[in-house]
């Protein structure tokens, strides 16, 4: 039961009448018919639903981190991490564990249940930066904040693994319909996405999947997006609604930018046809005013990234989302209430390495007491 702070009047939250499908909303057409509606009328009508699967006050704060930033080699007309195109964007490798834990924790402090890693990667391989990435979850799991890893394609024994490792969710974006996709990406297909998304079902990590507006797609494609998930056995978990950031450099560089009411009608149309999952107001934030992004948490927002950096673009001051927090009545959302929090299990192959590490250094400090030791030297070639 919620006492509903914008219409002041009492809402009862029926747990067992959950409806992942909205069924009034399975065709395009349809949905291209509520995307259209009045703008008021849309709005209450994902109000009215948003009040009787979530609590309207709570607004999940999550933190991205680039653990691996550019150089990748796919060919994204948005993104501009890859390599091909000049942007701005240094390419960085992994960052080290120790320096995700200590920004995990800053992000916790600030109020962040969740932390979404996200390295410009193609693909997950099996190699020791991803055993680090596994190193990386174990370690944030443990702070009791929700992990997501998005890492680009990933086989189904490695989502096994990070399952394993303690992630709650992987983010996958099929990031805007079917017959749009091509104009958009040529490096990897619609069906690989679908793949990935599969395979992280299937290790029970949530599904974390959405898409991208202002791309030059047409309103069918958004609701394209939208009908890939209604097609889907188990839509996503969470839906992340992004609105392009034009990056110089990129093939969407002269993009002209959305209407704010555009973003309020993709996270309202959402919302209404994916009644029990979380709808994320991700990037492209920084172009809207705080009456704007009120609509959309008043439509079924129910997430923001908290931070002045996405990924590697902007996004609003911390300030300035906590006076907003203030000003509409929010509360930061804790963590782990769409889901237990995993269980952290061994991983063989860590183990096995940092048992063999620790015999070196037995093997060292013993050798370094025998008086006959003398260290090996180390010839530098000129
Ligand atoms: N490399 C991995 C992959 O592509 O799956 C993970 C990282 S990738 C940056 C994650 C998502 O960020 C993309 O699928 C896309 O939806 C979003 N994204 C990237 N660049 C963006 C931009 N300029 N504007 C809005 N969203 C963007
Ligand atoms: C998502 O849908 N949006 C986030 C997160 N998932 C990984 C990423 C937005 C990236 C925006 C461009 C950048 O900062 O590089
Ligand atoms: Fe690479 Fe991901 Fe960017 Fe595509 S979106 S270029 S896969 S980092």
């Amino acid at each position: 039961m919620y006492d509903c702070p914008v219409g002041g009047f009492i809402i009862f939250v029926d747990k067992n009448n959950y409806m992942k499908v909205n069924p009034a909303y399975r065709s395009k057409e349809a949905l291209v018919a509520l995307y259209n509606k009045p703008l008021l009328e849309l709005v209450f009508e994902a109000a009215t639903i948003h009040r009787q699967f979530h609590n309207p006050r709570e607004v999940q704060m999550s933190s991205l981190l680039s653990i691996k930033t550019g150089g990748c080699p796919e060919d994204c007309g948005y993104c501009p991490q890859a390599a091909r195109y000049h942007t701005d964007v240094e390419a960085h490798k992994l960052l080290s564990v120790e320096s995700v834990i200590e920004q995990a924790t800053n992000a916790k402090a600030n109020g962040s249940s969740r932390l979404c890693m996200g390295a410009a990667w193609r693909e997950v391989r099996n190699n020791r930066d991803f055993d680090t990435v596994v190193e990386m979850v174990q370690a944030v799991n443990n702070l009791d904040m929700e992990v997501c890893a998005t890492l680009g394609m990933m086989d189904a024994d490695q989502a096994v693994r990070l399952k394993n490792a303690g992630l709650f969710a992987y983010n996958h974006n099929l990031d805007t319909s079917k017959e749009f996709y091509d104009d958009v990406i040529s490096t990897r297909e619609y069906e690989d996405r679908l793949n990935t998304i599969e395979n992280a079902r299937k290790a029970g990590i949530t599904v974390c999947s959405g898409g991208i507006i202002g791309m030059g797609e047409a309103i069918e494609d958004r609701m394209g997006l939208l009908m890939s998930y209604m097609e889907m056995e188990t839509p996503p978990n969470s839906i992340p609604i992004n609105a392009l950031v034009a990056v110089e450099g990129t093939p969407l560089e002269n993009q002209k930018p959305i209407e704010q009411w555009e973003m309020i009608r993709m996270v309202a149309t959402t919302r209404i046809a994916f009644p029990e999952s979380v709808v994320r107001l991700s990037a492209g934030r920084t172009k809207m005013t705080m009456e704007g992004q009120a609509l959309c948490f008043m439509a079924g927002a129910g997430s923001i990234f908290a931070g002045d950096k996405l990924l590697t673009t902007p996004n609003p001051e911390f300030n300035e989302d906590k006076e907003m927090f203030e000003i509409l009545g929010l509360i930061p959302k804790e963590a782990f209430t769409e889901g237990e929090k995993p269980v952290t299990k061994a991983d063989p192959i860590i183990d096995a390495r940092k048992a063999k590490e620790a015999q070196r250094a037995a093997e060292l400090a013993a050798a370094k007491k025998d008086p006959n030791f003398t260290p090996r030297k180390v010839v530098v070639q000129e």
